[in-house]
């Protein structure tokens, strides 16, 4: 498959997608989206991958949604457009995605890296939702996400005055997994996705959607999915070799059934 915005590596387990619209700094458009997304659900449904990293460039994992392209937009238009039903695709990716971070991360790119589920970042990220500079408030997810990872204050202060969160500032208030060093940030997030390609898949997958479920539901059907999910783990091989290799002193064998 060739892509015009994305670039699509394997790194043995790990499916790696580089943003790769590097003069406008990652802009998101549509056809970035839905190639983004159709590469996600390729690999998704690749058995011998584990995990998935996306990434941009050192200076701009993506600096939002493309300006130029949605200046003139209607609302129809915007309602119309491919921009949300692609984020909805990335949402339904059932293994991990790792966002690894370096540089800008602002509007539908800090979005995009909030719809991840671990993100590693450079110590020159920088997180932050400018759209009240331009007249509007985050459309993909951003007033969610951002105060349900960073709560309340710092939400709103990102979101109502532009504040910029740091790598560090992000690792303060939970959005972020690792601050590392610039030429480190992409080997650091594709050693995180590769140990985590090594574990049960299936076990990866429940445990994903189970964390996700917090999000959403109240505690008592959280509890509830999470013993079923986890009931449900006992019909599959995996559990019963993650066990017999516990009690033989033995690695396990994984088969994802
Ligand atoms: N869109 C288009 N082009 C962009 C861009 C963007 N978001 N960000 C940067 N560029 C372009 C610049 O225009 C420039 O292009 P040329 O002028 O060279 O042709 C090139 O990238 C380099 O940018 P700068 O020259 O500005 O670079 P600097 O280092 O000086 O500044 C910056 C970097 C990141 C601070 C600055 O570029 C900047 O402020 N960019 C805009 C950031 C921003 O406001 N992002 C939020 C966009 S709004 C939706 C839901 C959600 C959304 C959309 C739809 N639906 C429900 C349908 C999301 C909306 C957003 O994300």
């Amino acid at each position: 498959m060739t892509y015009k915005t994305i670039l699509v590596e394997t790194h043995k387990q790990v499916g790696l997608i580089r943003l790769n619209r590097p003069k406008v700094l990652n802009a998101l458009n549509d056809t970035l989206l839905k190639e983004l997304a159709g590469a996600l659900e390729a690999f998704d449904a690749d058995d011998a991958v584990g995990a998935i990293v996306i990434t941009g460039n050192e200076k701009a994992f993506a600096a939002g949604a493309d300006i130029k392209e949605m200046a003139d937009a209607s609302a129809v238009e915007m309602h119309k457009s491919d921009f949300i039903p692609s984020f909805d695709r990335i949402r339904g990716i059932k293994k991990p995605v790792i966002a690894a971070v370096s540089g800008w991360a602002l509007g539908g790119g800090s979005e995009l890296a909030l719809s991840c589920d671990m993100i590693v970042a450079s110590e020159t990220a920088k997180f932050g939702q400018p759209e009240i500079n331009i007249g509007v408030i985050p459309g993909a997810g951003g007033t969610q996400r951002l105060a349900k990872a960073v709560g309340k204050a710092i939400a709103m202060e990102m979101i109502l005055n532009n504040r910029t969160l740091s790598a560090d500032e992000g690792q303060t208030y939970g959005l972020v997994n690792r601050v590392v060093p610039v030429e480190n940030y992409l080997n650091e997030a594709l050693a995180l996705a590769a140990e985590i390609a090594t574990r049960a898949p299936l076990a990866i997958q429940f445990g994903k959607e189970a964390v996700n479920q917090a999000f959403e539901t109240s505690l008592t059907e959280g509890l509830a999915d999470e013993r079923r999910a986890f009931n449900f783990l006992f019909a599959t091989e995996d559990q019963k070799e993650g066990m017999a290799a516990f009690v033989e002193k033995r690695d396990p064998r994984w088969k994802g059934r």
